[in-house]
């Protein structure tokens, strides 16, 4: 089954929003098979933003996302990377349509409350780059049958 790595920016931790988002890819019917609170250590940011190296925001985006505890998280379900990037929105908040994560609670660029993996091969460099296989919970539900 598909797997993608989300992760609640430090502004979403700040701002009390992990619980918000937990709770809207498990609505969706998404499992939740991977999560934990941690700090970015600036290497590891900078591997994850690498394909960002020479963007001219690449400093802020770095000294940003290592700046507060973040929430990792791997979920699992059929097509899960397109739809998380629908349900997470547009990355600019402003463009973000409302009842996506980043239009309802973002409003800056830089500060857009999630991360999510923008294809398989991102999903499978940062789910292995963020968790060790044993992190990862892989279970059946009953209720994976009506969703
Ligand atoms: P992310 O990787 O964080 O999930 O976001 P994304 O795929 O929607 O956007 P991406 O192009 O990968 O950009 C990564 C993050 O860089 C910040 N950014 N700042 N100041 C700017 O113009 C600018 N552009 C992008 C955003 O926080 C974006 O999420
Ligand atoms: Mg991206």
């Amino acid at each position: 089954m598909e797997k993608t790595f989300l992760m609640v920016k430090p502004d979403g931790v700040q701002r009390n929003l992990v619980g918000e988002i937990v709770s809207r890819f498990e609505k969706k019917g998404f499992n939740l098979v991977g999560g934990k609170l941690m700090t970015i250590s600036k290497d590891l940011a900078e591997t994850h933003y690498g394909e960002h190296k020479e963007r001219p925001f690449f400093g802020e985006l770095v000294d940003f996302i290592t700046s507060g505890p973040v929430f990792a998280m791997v979920w699992e379900g059929e097509n899960v990377i397109a739809t998380a990037r629908t349900m997470m929105g547009a990355t600019n908040p402003a463009d973000a349509a409302p009842g996506t994560i980043r239009g309802d609670y973002g409003v800056q660029v830089s500060m857009n409350v999630i991360h999510g993996s923008d294809s398989p091969e991102s999903a499978e460099r940062e789910i292995s780059l963020f968790f060790d296989e044993k992190e990862l919970n892989n279970y059946d539900k009953t209720i994976s049958k009506w969703v």
